[in-house]
C-alpha cells in the first residue's frame, strides 16, 4: 500500500515522525524513511549532458521525415495528437509547441479562471480520459482546466511516436508542386527555428531555420494574435487561402461558433488541416469564448482528416 507522505512538521524530527503518525492512523506498521541520510547514485555532468543532447538530436534525425506535423500543442493540437495515439499510434508525429510550456490558452478556462466549461456532448472525452466534472445540463465544468491539459498531455507524450518540440517555432511551410495533382502546390512540411531565435532574426544577420518534411501537417495554432494563425498568415501571403482572402474571425457567438469549428475542420489546401480557433480566421466564423468543447472536437475530427489526406 502506498501512502501519500505528509512534509515535515515544524518542531518533529522531520519527515520520519510525519510519516509514522500517518501510518499508525491508516493502521499500518511503522517503517523509517531514509530522507536524513538520503543518498543518491552517483553520476558524472557530462552523462548528464548526454543523456538529453543525444536523444534530442536522435528525435530531430528521426522526426526529419514526420508522417505529421502538428503545428501548437493547444487544447485543438493536443487533441488531434491524443487522437492519432488512440486510431494510429504507428504513426511518426512530430508536434511543434512555440512556448516552452504547451497547452495553449487551455490552462484556464477564461479570463484568468480555472473553471472550464465544456458543452455536451464534447464532455464524453472527459469520460475516456477519467477528467472528474460537474454536470450542469447541457455542460459540464472541469473544477481545472489545467486538470483536462495536463491529463491530455500525459495520454498524448506516452505515445513513443510522438515527439513533442517545445520552445520550437513553425516560421514558414515547405511548400512543392505536386505531380500527383497536376503541379498544384501542396503544403509538404514545415520550416521550424528555435523560438528564442525566431524573435531575435531582427537583431542577428543570419540565423537559418530547421526543416521537417512532413506527410501532412495540422495547422493549430489559434487564433490571430502575437503568436496564433500562423499557417493561415503564411498561406495568405502566397495566395493559397481558398477564396482568396483571410476574413479573420469573427465577432463572439458561442451558439453558432463551436458547431462551425468542428463542421469546417478540413484540408484546406492540399496537404495542411486546419483545426481549432485557426480555422475561424479562414471562414470568418465566430468565435466561442471560453467553451472548449469544439477545441476537443475538431482536434480529433482534424487526426482522421490527417489520415484520410495520408492514404490518398
Ligand atoms: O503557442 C501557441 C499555442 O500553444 C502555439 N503556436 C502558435 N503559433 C505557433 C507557431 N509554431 C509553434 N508558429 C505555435 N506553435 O499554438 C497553440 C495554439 O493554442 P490555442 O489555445 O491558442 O488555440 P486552440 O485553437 O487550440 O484553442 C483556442 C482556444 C480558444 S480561443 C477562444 C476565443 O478567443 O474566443 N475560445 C477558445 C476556446
Amino acid at each position: 500500500t502506498r501512502v501519500a507522505q505528509p512534509l515535515a512538521q515544524p518542531g518533529s524530527s522531520g519527515a520520519q515522525a510525519a510519516d509514522a503518525s500517518l501510518l499508525a492512523r491508516a493502521g499500518l506498521p511503522p517503517t523509517t524513511t531514509p530522507y536524513d541520510n538520503y543518498k543518491f547514485a552517483p553520476i558524472r555532468e557530462a552523462e548528464v549532458s548526454r543523456a538529453m543532447t543525444r536523444r534530442y538530436f536522435n528525435d530531430m534525425d528521426e522526426f526529419a521525415e514526420s508522417d505529421v506535423v502538428i503545428v501548437g500543442a493547444g487544447s485543438a493540437g493536443l487533441a488531434c495528437a491524443y487522437e492519432l495515439g488512440k486510431v494510429a499510434p504507428h504513426l511518426k508525429v512530430a508536434l511543434m509547441e512555440q512556448s516552452v510550456a504547451p497547452g495553449g490558452g487551455a490552462w484556464l478556462g477564461g479570463q484568468l479562471f480555472s473553471a472550464m466549461v465544456v458543452r455536451k456532448p464534447a464532455h464524453l472525452m472527459l469520460d475516456e480520459l477519467e477528467v472528474p466534472y460537474e454536470d450542469e445540463g447541457h455542460y459540464v465544468v472541469v473544477r481545472h482546466a489545467a486538470l483536462l491539459t495536463s491529463t491530455l498531455m500525459s495520454h498524448v507524450l506516452k505515445n513513443p511516436n510522438v515527439k513533442l518540440f517545445n520552445a520550437t517555432a513553425v516560421e514558414d511551410l515547405i511548400i512543392k508542386p505536386d505531380v500527383q495533382l497536376g503541379g498544384a502546390r501542396r503544403v509538404a512540411g514545415v520550416v521550424t527555428n528555435w523560438s528564442l531565435v525566431a524573435q531575435a532574426h531582427g537583431t542577428q544577420s543570419c540565423m537559418d531555420p530547421n526543416v521537417i518534411e512532413a506527410g501532412v501537417v495540422v495547422s493549430a495554432c489559434g487564433h490571430d494574435g502575437p503568436f496564433g494563425a500562423t499557417s493561415v498568415k503564411r498561406l495568405a501571403r502566397l495566395g493559397m487561402v481558398p477564396g482568396g482572402e483571410v476574413p479573420g474571425m469573427g465577432a463572439l457567438d458561442m451558439e453558432v461558433a463551436e458547431g462551425a469549428i468542428v463542421g469546417g475542420t478540413r484540408e484546406v489546401v492540399p496537404g495542411m488541416v486546419l483545426c481549432g480557433m485557426e480555422l475561424a480566421e479562414v471562414d470568418g466564423s465566430p468565435r466561442m469564448g471560453p467553451t472548449f468543447g469544439a477545441m476537443i472536437v475538431s482536434g480529433r475530427r482534424a487526426a482522421h482528416v490527417a489520415l484520410a489526406v495520408l492514404e490518398k
